[in-house]
Order: structure tokens, then sequence, then C-alpha cells
């Protein structure tokens, strides 16, 4: 296998390995965005001022996670989290737009439309996307073609109609209206799930080869916390502020749109969470200590405050 293996951060808590992470991969972003100088400069700052300087990095962390369980070459596995998380930052632009959520606050910063205007919000997560699937094909991600392909799929299906952006529109068409649990799974499994699933799929094709049971796994554990992390989310746009959220928090309420705390009432919404949590760690157990860090980042999700 080619390239530099990951950093050896394993005598780090989970504190220490997250934020030497998140650090690394500013600098990451930086590079593989374009420069601000480059034309059209507009269009290419209002794509730095969307991705740079702000987000948990949930999904590279996972990358990076994961990656770690399969030995893989940091190199690798900073590309494919660049990628998925040009794709978050793309949706995010246009979720808070005025023909979405029409939203002011992302990041404890002016939305993109905002800040610049709506058009050139429309192109930048335009830009971002097409951004995300030039780094997939232009850098080497595994060791054959077929599977590098694999990953471009998994990533555009993710994202696609039948990923996230299908997720958008149910999401769009739920408001005003009662939605069973079944019909809520299937919406944020799809909206919020299937990203934070890609993440963790694409961070581990980029080692050593698992059996299709080992992938198998991995994608029930994105599936379980793909879910909890969106109840939470549910959770905490109920329960705290915008200062700690760094975006309005109560829209689902003012949207009038179906959450697990109008569901279930926000005991249960926890409680469920906790149970996805239980259900993703036992998914790793097969991996033992190899899976530390996404045993973590499964705590860290249900846990957050922001
Ligand atoms: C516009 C195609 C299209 C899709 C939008 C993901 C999404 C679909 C909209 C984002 C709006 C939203 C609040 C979704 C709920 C869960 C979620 C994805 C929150 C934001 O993710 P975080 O908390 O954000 O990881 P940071 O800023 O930390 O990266």
């Amino acid at each position: 296998m080619t390239g530099v293996k990951m950093p050896d951060f394993s005598n780090s808590d989970f504190q220490g390995w997250s934020s030497a992470h998140q650090q690394r991969f500013e600098d990451v972003l930086r590079r593989l965005l374009p420069q601000p100088e480059l034309a059209p400069q507009r269009l290419h700052a209002a794509m730095r001022y969307s991705v740079l300087d702000g987000g948990k990095r949930v999904r590279p962390l996972l990358a990076f996670a994961a990656g770690e369980l399969v030995g893989a070459a940091q190199v690798r596995v900073d590309i494919v989290a660049a990628a998925v998380e040009l794709i978050h930052a793309y949706s995010l632009v246009h979720d808070d737009m005025p023909c979405m959520d029409d939203d002011v606050l992302r990041r404890g910063k002016p939305t993109c439309h905002v800040e610049y205007d709506e058009a050139t919000a429309l192109l930048v997560g335009d830009s971002l996307q097409s951004l995300a699937f030039q780094l997939l094909s232009e850098h080497s991600l595994c060791d054959s073609p077929a599977g590098q392909l694999h990953m471009l799929r998994l990533l555009a299906m993710a994202s696609g109609s039948r990923g996230m952006a299908g997720g958008q529109a149910f999401d769009l068409d739920s408001v005003g209206k009662q939605l069973g649990l079944p019909e809520l799974e299937f919406m944020h499994i799809h909206k919020t799930g299937a990203l934070i699933r890609a993440a963790v799929l694409l961070g581990a094709h980029c080692g050593d080869a698992l059996n299709d049971a080992q992938l198998e796994a991995l994608d029930h554990f994105g599936k379980c916390v793909g879910l909890a992390f969106q109840v939470v989310d549910d959770v905490l746009d109920a329960e705290a502020d915008t200062a700690t959220l760094g975006k309005t928090a109560g829209k689902d309420a003012d949207n009038d749109k179906p959450t697990y705390v109008t569901l279930l009432g926000a005991a249960q919404a926890k409680k469920m969470a906790a149970e996805l949590h239980g259900e993703a760690l036992h998914t790793l157990a097969q991996f033992g200590e190899r899976a530390r860090r996404l045993r973590e980042l499964a705590d860290f999700i249900v846990i957050r405050k922001y």
C-alpha cells in the first residue's frame, strides 16, 4: 500500500485524538479548496467561507476512525474525508437558503446566502459537490480501479435522490404533517444517515480489505450512529440555545416539522438515542481494540451538547 499510515495519536484520549485530527484536517481542506486568488474569486471565497473554520467535523472523524481500523494511508483517508465534508457543507449551504429552511445563522456566523447572496450560495453548493467527486476521481484511494469506482458510486448514492437529497425531499414534504415512527426513521436514515454511513465505509475502503460480513457490520454501525445523530439533533434543537448550537435553535417547532421529540417526547427520544448507541457498540465488538475511535465517536454523538 502507498502513502504514510495514519498519524500515531494512539496515546491520546478522545479529546486529544479528535482535536489533533481536526487541526490537521483544516489544513487539508485549505489546500484542497480553490485558492481565494483564483478566478472567480467571489465564488471561491464563498466556498472557503462555507467550509473552513467551523463545524464539528464528525463525518471526517468517522472516516479517520474507520481508516485506523483498516490500517489505511492517511493521504487516502484525507481525500475521502474531504469529499464527504464538502458534500455535507454543500447540503448545509443549500438547506439554509430561503427556498428550503431559510436560516440566517450557521456554525456561529451568517449563512452563505446572507453573507454573499442567493445565487452565489446556489453555486457554492453546486461547486462543492463537483469538487468532492473531482477529488475522489483524481487521487488513488484504494488498490484497484474497480474498488475506486465502487467508492465513487458509494458517495454518489449517499448524496443523491436515493440518499441525502431524497431525504431532504421527504423532509420538505413532511412540513405540517403527522408522520409515524417508520416514516420519520426512513426520512432521517436518508437525509442525515446516508452521508454518515458513507463516511464510515469510505474510510474503511481506504485500507486493508475487509470481508463482506465486516463491511456489513461497519455499515450497520454507520446506520445506528447516523440515526442516533439525528435523534440527538432533534433533542438539541428543542432543548439547547442558539449560542451553544451556532445555528438557530427551535427551528423544527417553528417550521412545524415532525421530529423524534414531537413524536416521542424528549425522554423517549433520549432513550432511543441510547438504544441506538448500544446497538452501534455491539456491532463493533468483533473488531476489538482496532475500533476504539469508532466507539468513542459513537459515545460523542450521543453525549454531544452542540
Ligand atoms: C439541501 C440536498 C440538501 C440536503 C440537506 C443534511 C441536510 C440535508 C440538511 C442539513 C440541515 C440539518 C440541520 C439537518 C439535521 C442534521 C444535520 C445534518 C445537522 C448538521 O450536521 P452537523 O451537526 O453540523 O454535523 P456541523 O456544522 O457540525 O458540521
